[in-house]
């Protein structure tokens, strides 16, 4: 059945939908199965994520055509559509009214990934309205925060130089908080890799004590303060809430320099949220551990690393990871930087739509995946800035003089950005910064191919 004369209305135009308000836009690239027209394929689709089935029912009236999706825009050449949701379809919370990112996904990535008719659509970019920036929570916390307790500037605070406990699994409660200690001897942030919870070998209860005692002596030794990103990622969200609230109060004083991790993308939105609202007062760190498997541009379904990014401001992350770039092990571009621009700024061209977050807060790039010293001025010439949390596992346990001075040789390569200096000439002043090439000789053959040479090695 042809529903393009009910779900797709080419004459609409954009600003002017953008002006109304009243509309969530979306921008997918799709591809319909051979045999069908893409027109109507792309109504079918506004349907399903709409008001419709495949089929005319009798129960529609004329209240229910008012809150059509509808197709505005096809361009068949490149594969993309952009179809205006309703604000009114999607679901409101009976407590406060408010949006939810559940039922935006439900509605604008939900059957309509699994349709026959559709050969694959993928969601690249969306437009969220004013109003309805208004229904969701944004960010409670942001790097700000984190930059008062570390003793920085609130703006421009600058890099915030982290790990992974590594091994991912396997340590048991001492030698992990023996890790934590060794990093912030010469660092700021630590988070727990994404697996690491409550195992058998590394009771959380026996773990966390440990880890309050070791963020006390490095920051008696260091006169520094220091941060924990506590992984309280969990099924069920009262083991999430007995979680956070164990930490805070083995924390005690120090409890404001905790941020929880919740890996949001297994975990769904509603772990996020759960985070967002129980523990307001808390940085909330936003993994998202899986998420290639839809972000991927390998993918041609689900949606992109923008799109997860736009939708993690919008739950309240605090900050989420926004991969490397290209400048370390996962998959990335140079040209992903617009991810971390449309989350930190308050006004943001996308792929495809202008996004106004009127003074929602930031949401943190967290900048993590094979990256260490060697790799890090280059990818701060293409951000542009330094203003993120980087977490480096490898990059700081894998430093030949050990966790501290891993640490350090991260921080001395955001110096050496900073002052704009060659990084061999740096290398040569910062002890630190010239083991890391040593450290990941693969890396520094890679960047620096003269090193040796101008290091003595
Ligand atoms: C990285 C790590 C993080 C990934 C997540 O460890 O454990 O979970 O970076 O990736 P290492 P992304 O620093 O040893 O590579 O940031 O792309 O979501
Ligand atoms: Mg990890």
């Amino acid at each position: 059945m042809d529903q393009s004369s009910r779900y797709a209305d080419l004459s609409l135009k954009e600003d002017e939908l953008i002006k109304g308000g009243q509309h969530i836009l979306c921008a997918y690239q799709m591809k319909p199965k051979s045999g069908h027209g893409y027109l109507e394929a792309a109504a079918h689709f506004a349907a399903e994520s709409s008001t419709g089935t495949n089929v005319d029912v009798s129960t529609t009236d004329d209240f229910t055509k008012g809150v059509d999706a509808l197709v505005y825009e096809i361009d068949e050449a490149n594969e993309v559509m952009k179809i205006a949701y309703p604000l009114d379809l999607f679901d409101r919370n009976i407590t406060d009214g408010r949006m939810m990112i559940v039922s935006f996904l439900t509605l604008t990535i939900g059957n309509n990934q699994g349709m026959g008719d559709i050969e694959y659509a993928k969601m690249l970019d969306f437009h969220v309205p004013p109003r309805a920036i208004q229904l969701f929570d944004g960010p409670a916390k942001d790097i700000s925060d984190l930059w008062r307790i570390l003793g920085r500037p609130v703006k421009d605070g600058g890099y915030i130089a982290g790990t992974i406990i590594k091994p991912k699994l396997g340590l048991r409660p001492e030698p992990f908080a023996q890790a934590a200690y060794e990093f912030w001897l010469g660092g700021d942030f630590i988070k727990n890799d994404e697996p690491q919870g409550n195992q058998v070998f590394a009771p959380l209860k026996k773990v966390i004590p440990l880890v309050v005692d070791a963020m006390r002596r490095a920051q008696d030794e260091t006169g520094q303060p220091k941060l924990f990103s506590a992984n309280i990622t969990a099924d069920d969200h009262a083991e999430m809430i007995a979680r956070g609230e164990f930490i805070l109060d083995a924390f005690g004083p120090d409890a404001d320099k905790v941020a929880f991790l919740v890996d949001g993308y297994v975990g769904g939105p509603g772990m996020i949220t759960t985070a967002r609202r129980w523990f307001p007062n808390q940085y909330l760190h936003y993994h998202r551990a899986g998420h290639g498997a839809v972000t991927s541009p390998q993918s041609k379904r689900g949606y992109t690393a923008l799109v997860l990014s736009k939708m993690a401001r919008l739950q309240g992350a605090s900050g989420i990871h926004v991969g490397t770039m290209g400048y370390g092990k996962m998959e990335g571009e140079a040209t992903d930087k617009i991810i971390a621009y449309m989350i930190e700024r308050d006004a943001c061209q996308g792929p495809f739509y202008h996004q106004e977050w009127l003074g929602m807060k930031p949401t943190t790039p967290i900048i993590s995946g094979g990256m260490n010293a060697i790799r890090l001025p280059g990818f701060f010439a293409n951000l542009g800035h330094a203003n993120v949390i980087n977490t480096a596992g490898g990059g700081s346990y894998g430093h030949l003089d050990g966790a501290a001075a891993g640490a350090r040789s991260l921080r001395q390569a955001y110096e050496c950005w900073a002052a704009g200096a060659d990084p061999l000439q740096w290398a040569k002043e910062n002890r630190d910064f010239a083991r890391a090439f040593e450290s990941f000789p693969k890396d520094a053959d890679a960047l620096y191919p003269g090193w040796r040479q101008a290091l003595g090695v």
